[in-house]
């Protein structure tokens, strides 16, 4: 690789953290961190899932990947940029039951934080009655959901008739690849009846929606 953009996406392709820090920081000398990690390295996520759903990438070295994504972005989120300011809403925020994809909702964390929201990130494989559980606790906002698996999709919309059944009216922000904006906005807002479901697309979809949500 010539230049730090394709360094940092090799990097992440090839499972390579030690010293990822130092490229991090000649990035830095160019780009926002945010600009770092939608740019160059979730591009190296993309070529990391279409190598593995090839079948030219095995499992360990997806999860190599994966601890390079999570280790640059541990780096990086010290530099972004914080809102300060009052505290807005509060959100509670889980990978759905048998799921354990998480850079992405961490990555939703990490962005809603900064822009002055509470999040309670629960963590992975949740299951609804946990999620209900702590957007109780935690007299949640708004409730995300992320998932990865096409199977976790189903689990969402079972999630929400549950919720239904159960009469919350928390609005529910759903996001993961397998979504599909029709299936939220048609399966899961149907399966919620006069329950809030919308759909992002990515973390900065979500922080729009957010603010819509709360605001
Ligand atoms: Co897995 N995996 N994986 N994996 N993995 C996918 C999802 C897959 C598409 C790869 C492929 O086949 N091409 C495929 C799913 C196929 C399907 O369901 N049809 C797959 C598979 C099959 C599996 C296993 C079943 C493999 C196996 O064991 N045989 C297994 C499942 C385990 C389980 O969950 N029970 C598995 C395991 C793993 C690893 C552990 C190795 C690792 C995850 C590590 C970790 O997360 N800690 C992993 C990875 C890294 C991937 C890929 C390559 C990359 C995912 C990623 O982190 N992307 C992935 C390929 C792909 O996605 N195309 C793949 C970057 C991340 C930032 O994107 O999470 O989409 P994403 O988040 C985006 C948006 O979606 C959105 O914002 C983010 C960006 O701004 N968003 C939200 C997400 N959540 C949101 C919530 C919101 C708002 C926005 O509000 C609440």
């Amino acid at each position: 690789p010539e230049t730090i953009e394709e360094v940092l996406k090799e990097r992440i392709v090839d499972g390579d953290r030690d010293g990822i820090e130092e490229d991090l920081d000649k990035a830095m000398e160019k780009y926002e961190p945010l600009e770092i990690v939608n740019q160059h390295l979730l591009g190296g996520m993309k070529v990391v899932g279409e190598l593995f759903g090839a079948g030219e990438m095995q499992l360990p070295f997806v999860l190599q990947a994966a601890e390079t994504m999570k280790a640059a972005v541990a780096h990086l989120e010290q530099f972004m940029e914080k809102k300060e300011g009052e505290e807005k809403g509060t959100m509670v925020l889980a990978t759905v039951k048998g799921d354990v994809h998480d850079i992405g909702k961490n990555l939703v964390d990490i962005i809603l934080t900064n822009n002055g929201y509470n999040v309670v990130n629960i963590g992975i494989k949740q299951p609804c009655e946990a999620i209900i559980e702590a957007a109780e606790e935690n007299n949640a906002d708004v409730i995300g959901m992320s998932g990865l698996l096409v199977k976790s999709t189903v689990i969402m919309k079972d999630n929400l008739e549950e919720m239904r059944g159960r009469d919350i009216k928390t609005p529910v922000l759903l996001g993961g690849a397998a979504l599909t904006r029709n299936f939220v906005e048609q399966d899961c807002s149907e399966a919620y009846g006069d329950g809030v479901v919308e759909y992002a697309k990515d973390a900065f979809a979500g922080l729009q929606l957010m603010d819509r949500l709360t605001g």
